[in-house]
């Protein structure tokens, strides 16, 4: 199967798993596992943080960050493409009683700063208290798209001016980094928090990592720990990230330059309209036309039963994601495929 679902889908290499089975372990609870605490100050050091926790998912990470900075009845202010708002099951609303005010993410993938501005609540007994702005680099949904350093350090001066808290879904945070052309830390120097992932374009099946101040990422143990996210010999999986950062982040190139060429396959294809013919990361978008003779249902059975693994993001929106399984040869055979299929 060609899986380009996302790059979530990816297995342990076998190096990988050579590292995995040497893994000194110990209890992470107790702040006893080597691993672990060497994969978080490495991370730490990458995203230029006083501090790391290592954390099972994403999603946990976004939560324990959003717990951790609000209080039950504060107000965050987030894109209407956030993954936070759109794919993590309402867990802030529902386990932190935090209300999202959601601002159109643009084309580009910014919230505008006008609307960010109007957003910030003013005194007055009638409003919840804003916290948090909570921004996602890269921007999942609007066809991965990288935020700019001097976006993110506009967002972080409305922030400051109003006393507010800047949080960084950064689950490709690297994949924006290299796609800017930037040290990942440049990125995130002015949040004041960030999460990114080990199991996507990195390629380590488990894991992410929060990252902030020290006294932050104290208190966010505690809410891993409330979550029921405090892990014990973790180091077993630890071990897949770190060496996914001491190793995977120049192939992130790869996954780019293929994401590249499988919209430039795609464009002559009758039938679809991409959303950027020239991607910058990993994701490719495209939208079925509507007078198109098939449907959604149907063309992602007609090409499973190829070997061909699609995501459907809408309707008719569909997104291909290249990763450290797909190659050259893969973007041949699926343009070859859907020009098969299309015309
Ligand atoms: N995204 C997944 C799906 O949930 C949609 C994917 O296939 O892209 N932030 C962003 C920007 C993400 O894209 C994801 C995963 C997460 C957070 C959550 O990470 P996990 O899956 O580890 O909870």
């Amino acid at each position: 199967m060609i899986d380009l679902r996302s790059d979530t889908v990816t297995k342990p290499t076998p190096e990988m798993r050579e590292v995995i089975a040497r893994a000194p372990v110990g209890d992470d609870v107790y702040r006893e596992d080597p691993t672990v605490i060497a994969l978080e100050s490495e991370s730490a050091r990458l995203l230029g943080k006083e501090a790391a926790m290592f954390i099972p998912s994403g999603t946990m990470g976004n939560l324990a960050a959003l717990l951790t900075h609000c209080q039950r009845g504060n107000e965050i202010i987030l894109g209407d493409k956030a993954h936070i708002f759109l794919n993590e099951v309402g867990g802030a609303a529902a386990l932190g009683g935090i209300q999202p005010h959601i601002l159109p993410n643009q084309q580009d993938g910014t919230l505008a700063l006008e609307d960010i501005r109007e957003a910030v609540r003013f005194d007055d007994i009638h409003h919840p208290r804003t916290r948090l702005i909570a921004l996602e680099n890269t921007q999942n949904m609007c066809g991965g798209v990288a935020l700019t350093a001097d976006y993110t350090r506009e967002v972080a001066e409305i922030a400051r001016q109003h006393g507010l808290k800047l949080h960084l879904d950064g689950a490709r945070i690297f994949n924006a980094a290299l796609a800017l052309d930037l040290d990942p830390a440049v990125l995130t120097g002015p949040v004041d928090s960030v999460m990114f992932c080990l199991s996507k374009g990195l390629g380590a099946p488990v894991g992410s990592v929060l990252c902030g101040k020290e006294d932050f990422i104290g208190r966010a143990r505690r809410t891993r720990k409330m979550l029921g996210g405090g892990m014990r010999q973790a180091g077993v999986i630890a071990a897949a990230g770190l060496y996914a950062l001491q190793n995977h982040l120049p192939l992130l190139k790869e996954d780019h330059r293929r994401a590249r060429d499988l919209a430039r396959g795609l464009e002559g294809v009758s039938g679809l309209s991409l959303v950027d013919p020239d991607p910058s990361t990993n994701m490719v978008y495209f939208n079925l036309d509507q007078e198109l003779d098939l449907s959604a249902d149907q063309l992602k059975g007609k090409l499973k039963e190829q070997g061909i693994l699609i995501g459907f993001e809408g309707e008719r929106l569909v997104r291909l994601v290249t990763h450290l399984w797909i190659s050259d040869e893969d973007i041949q055979e699926v343009v070859r495929i859907f020009k098969e299929l299309l015309g």
